[in-house]
């Protein structure tokens, strides 16, 4: 018997819905303002989000979809300059209109917090992206709700690859059969299986019919108690919504 000592977030369509009509249109503004003539529309985003990282995303558009496109001299300066704006066109944006949490993040991550049960980040996300999200959706000291925020560019290798999982249980001091990953994508899903750790998943908009049969429970998102979750994988017994005694028995 295992005891569950921490819970691990991804960000990014598991929080809350933020790539369609935020990341997506903060990378459309930036391309305007750059004077490209680049339009990532809601189809075509769906496809470019199978690459992870906003840098590595807009060097896969180039190389699928613009082979006419004539580089720069030093292209990934270029893009890392694109990006930079991006990610400041994002946070402009999460600040005007603050995206909702998805149902049931902040009900469990306040239970979590009472219950003594630890809390991290494991996301793809620029870390300011992060930070910023958890202060205009959660609340301005939300930062500090987690003991670890892994993001971005803190390993080499971003999600499917295990390596910022396992970032995250490295600072935290905790074996992955202690923890629990909160994951809404294939290439999350793979990231925190390959750092052999549990995975509950709640499908986004993006991700719905990815293959998540290799996860713990798979649901439409989290619920509360006047919105239960409908189950897609696993199995909760009588339960509605996800709450720590749930996790607790699905872990013993
Ligand atoms: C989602 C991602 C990110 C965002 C864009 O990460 O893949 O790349 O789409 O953010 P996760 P950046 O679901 O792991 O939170 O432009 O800052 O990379
Ligand atoms: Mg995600």
């Amino acid at each position: 018997m295992t005891k569950l000592s921490a819970l691990i977030f991804d960000v990014d369509g598991t929080l809350a819905e933020t790539e369609r009509d935020a990341h997506r249109v903060a990378f459309n503004e930036a391309f305007a303002e750059y004077h490209l003539d680049w339009h990532w529309t809601v189809e075509l985003y769906g496809e470019l989000l199978t690459v992870t990282g906003g840098k590595e995303r807009i060097k896969h558009y180039v190389n699928r979809y613009r082979p006419d496109y004539n580089r720069p001299d030093n292209f990934d300066a270029f893009v890392a300059d694109l990006h930079q704006k991006k990610t400041a066109l994002y946070q402009t944006l999460l600040a005007r209109n603050p995206i909702s949490l998805r149902p049931g993040v902040r009900r469990l991550l306040e239970e979590a917090r009472r219950e003594g049960i630890r809390l991290a980040i494991a996301t793809t996300t620029t870390l300011k992206n992060a930070n910023r999200l958890l202060e205009h959706s959660l609340m301005p000291e939300a930062v500090k709700w987690f003991e670890v925020i892994a993001a971005g560019d803190m390993v080499s290798a971003k999600k499917p690859a295990a390596d910022i999982y396992e970032y995250v249980l490295k600072d935290l001091g905790l074996k992955p059969e202690e923890c629990l990953a909160i994951e809404d994508s294939k290439n999350g899903l793979r990231s925190a299986m390959g750092a052999n750790l549990r995975t509950l998943v709640t499908v986004s908009d993006y991700t719905r019919h990815e293959d998540f049969s290799e996860a713990f429970l798979v649901l439409n998102h989290l619920g509360e108690p006047d919105k239960p979750f409908t189950v897609l994988a696993g199995n909760v017994g009588d339960a509605r919504y996800v709450d720590i005694a749930l996790l607790r028995h699905l872990f013993s």
